[in-house]
């Protein structure tokens, strides 16, 4: 029998307008079709996913504190948060939950100010500049190396 899981996905500031905006850039899905792929990969690899987006910050770092002991990954998309925000590493770096970064354009590629996260040191990896899939594969690797017999990142 398979370990079960549940995943905590996390959606940063501006996420909630995908599909709506810049498809060039994010594709065309909305949040809920990733969401709904996401919970699909799921049911596929047996692993439960309970997503949440937040344009606040200590809403995001506060659903990082409550994941402990409710899940067993997370999978963040930190938005604009990737690169700004001491907060949400250090909030991720206390609960000591294995998690995955993803972002759906290739950050490296962008803006300078882009280039830096403040999570990469604090997660298990960073999957960045696949659209969906980017959200597809971070999840599979963490599913994968919690199955793996690694429950501390
Ligand atoms: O590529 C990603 O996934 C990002 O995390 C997306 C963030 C950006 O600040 C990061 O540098 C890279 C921005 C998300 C904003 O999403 C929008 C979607 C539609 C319209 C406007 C913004």
């Amino acid at each position: 029998m398979l370990l079960p899981l549940t995943i905590l996905v996390l959606h940063g500031p501006n996420l909630n307008l995908l599909g709506q905006r810049e498809p060039g850039i994010y594709g065309s899905l909305t949040l809920a079709a990733i969401n709904e792929l996401l919970v699909a990969e799921g049911l596929r690899l047996q692993a439960t996913v309970l997503p949440v987006q937040s344009n606040h910050e200590g809403v995001l770092v506060d659903a990082i504190h409550e994941a402990l002991g409710k899940y067993q990954g997370i999978l963040i998309n930190a938005g604009a948060y990737t690169h700004t925000s001491v907060a949400l590493r250090d909030a991720i770096a206390g609960v000591n939950l294995p998690t995955v970064e993803v972002h759906l354009s290739n950050i490296y590629r962008r803006e300078d100010f882009r280039h830096h996260s403040y999570i990469a040191p604090v997660v298990i990896g960073q999957i960045s500049g696949f659209g969906v899939q980017s959200y597809l594969l971070g999840f599979q690797a963490l599913v994968h190396h919690l199955r793996a017999g690694n429950g501390k990142s």
